[in-house]
């Protein structure tokens, strides 16, 4: 389908007849879209990601500034639902002129062809876990021979589904400036779609910079966009330890200053705004060698003055104060999983440290055993409160056959570790640096689409244990003033790599198949208010094949 062609508006009007003036006349002011200039027939989709399955037509339909929404089955009425149509509706409906009288006047004059979309949710469910059912139907059409010309309609079995599917109406929605309408193009739309994999998240680091709240909003309604699903929220490292801990009161005296701080009231602002665009949270409190801002507030924590991390592994104090902040944060953080870190764990300065070097002895360890004790105590500690940990690759690295069976691997260090950890039976997470980590800015975005999770795993059961991947925004170079165009337009290519099937985004021919509807997306951003970046730049510079 979709090859269509349709008359060109342009054709010469001085060759028809007076009573055929009147008819174009009458054509024109009784629908807009003739109005719009029908451009030669594109066969490219501009959605993004693009739906697993659909097929389009060669109509164009008008939409009614006065959308309403029309609701059904056990979950239609869900807040979530009717939220998202009015934050939808503002974003389609965002150029057409309210005040003025040249509408106003086509408004009593002509008809809208879609009026109503009707919304389905099956299930009254607003439980948010990974692998809820996001999938949707949406289907857009002219009905003939009745006063409501057509229909918009979206079918879905929980909420988040819905969600997905107002995202990707919105995308059909195309302001047309000739007419000043909004205008669905390609109809009729028969739209199912799924997503690929089902943990598509981005990092957020707070704690190399401060974001404010409003900030961290804002990217998660961007992340919707794109329909990535989960913000791993990074919030404490060495540097800073922005999060309000009532347990430990002392903690967030590492912030950066009272200002640059997180209260836990402020926490569930984030988890609940996420959750209302789909998103879950995944918190990250990454021991033992991303903490040494922990020690601000309580020195007891490091081992010594001159040696601040790792923590201090000898004192029953360390893991009273981890399993304080765990017990705190399961308050605030639903979501299933919960991150550990485990990373870049350099135990150099716990055997120049006398009383730990002594401990080390006492427990016949090694300093890379103590690591391990500590990685390990650490899981038990979240197990305990009913996560499900997550451990940067390291720890599978260093001690695979310890690791608890539930651990969730999180690649970074290269394409290779999934492979080998879904060998084990572990899951996995891929976020390979070479191209899914933002802060690389020389990484162009093909290499962020072609990038591929399932690289060097052949069996379907395996495959299943990727449960999916993330691109990775640390906060080094980043605050307020450039998070969004470093984040964007390249998330957006892992977003469809992440959601779309393999077989319908191709990683061959890049330039032709997803440049220019990556760059529409990029606009589209835009228009949304999103900084996002040129697609193409001169630290990455893509030459066009
Ligand atoms: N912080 C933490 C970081 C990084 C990691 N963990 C990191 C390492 C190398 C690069 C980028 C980021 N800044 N806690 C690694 C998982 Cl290139």
């Amino acid at each position: 389908m979709a090859t269509g062609s349709r008359v060109d508006s342009s054709s010469s009007l001085s060759a028809m007849s007076i009573p055929a003036l009147l008819l174009a006349f009458f054509l024109l002011v009784r629908s807009p879209h003739p109005i719009s200039a029908s451009k030669s027939a594109d066969s490219l989709t501009y959605l993004w990601p693009l739906p697993s399955q659909f097929t389009s037509g060669d109509d164009t339909l008008s939409v009614d500034p006065a959308l309403s929404l029309s609701v059904a089955g056990n979950g239609g009425s869900s807040r979530i639902v009717k939220d998202g149509f009015d934050r939808y509706k503002a974003i389609i409906f965002k150029n057409t002129e309210t005040f003025s009288i040249f509408n106003a006047f086509r408004k009593k004059r002509v008809g809208y062809d879609i009026a109503k979309l009707k919304i389905t949710v099956h299930s009254a469910s607003e439980e948010l876990q990974l692998g809820v059912d996001e999938s949707y139907s949406l289907a857009v059409a002219r009905s003939v021979g009745q006063s409501i010309i057509g229909e918009a309609t979206i079918e879905a079995n929980t909420v988040f589904g819905a969600l997905r599917g107002l995202e990707t109406f919105s995308q059909l929605c195309m302001f047309d400036y000739g007419s000043k309408t909004v205008l669905i193009h390609k109809a009729p739309w028969n739209i199912q779609d799924k997503p690929r994999f089902k943990y598509r998240g981005l990092l957020l680091d707070t704690s190399r910079h401060y974001f404010p709240v409003d900030v961290i909003k804002h990217i998660l309604e961007s992340m919707s966009y794109s329909k990535l699903n989960v913000l791993h929220w990074h919030i404490i490292d060495e540097q800073a330890f922005p999060l309000e801990v009532p347990s430990y009161p002392k903690l967030w005296q590492g912030a950066y200053s009272k200002w640059e701080r997180y209260t836990v009231e402020d926490a569930y602002e984030i988890v609940n705004f996420a959750k209302s665009r789909g998103i879950n949270v995944m918190a990250e409190v990454d021991v033992p060698g991303h903490a040494e801002s922990w020690g601000k507030g309580y020195p007891g924590l490091w081992p010594s003055s001159s040696c601040r991390e790792p923590l201090d592994v000898t004192k029953n104090f360390t893991f009273d104060v981890i399993s304080g902040i765990l017990s705190d944060m399961r308050k605030i953080f639903p979501f299933e999983l919960f991150h550990l870190g485990g990373d870049e764990v350099n135990t150099d300065c716990w055997t120049k440290t006398s009383h730990v070097k002594l401990w080390l002895q006492q427990h016949n360890m090694t300093a890379k055993d103590a690591y391990k004790y500590f990685v390990l105590k650490a899981q038990k500690i979240a197990i305990s409160k009913d996560w499900t940990p997550v451990n940067w690759e390291e720890t599978f690295n260093n001690f695979p056959e310890s690791l608890n069976p539930k651990t969730v691997v999180h690649n970074w260090l290269g394409p290779g570790v999934c492979p080998k950890a879904v060998a084990k039976g572990f899951k996995c997470i891929y976020s390979n640096q070479g191209v899914w980590y933002l802060d690389h800015l020389d990484v162009p975005w093909d290499n962020v689409y072609t990038a591929e999770p399932l690289e060097g795993i052949r069996d379907p059961p395996k495959q299943e244990l990727v449960i999916g991947g993330e691109v990775c925004m640390w906060g080094e170079t980043v605050d307020t003033s450039n998070v969004q165009q470093t984040i964007w337009p390249r998330a957006a290519a892992a977003a469809e790599r992440l959601w779309s099937t393999k077989d319908s985004t191709p990683t061959r021919n890049v330039n032709a198949t997803a440049l220019p509807r990556l760059q529409y997306f990029r606009c589209l951003l835009n228009r949304r208010g999103v900084q996002a970046a040129p697609v193409t730049n001169f630290y990455a510079r893509t030459q066009p094949n």
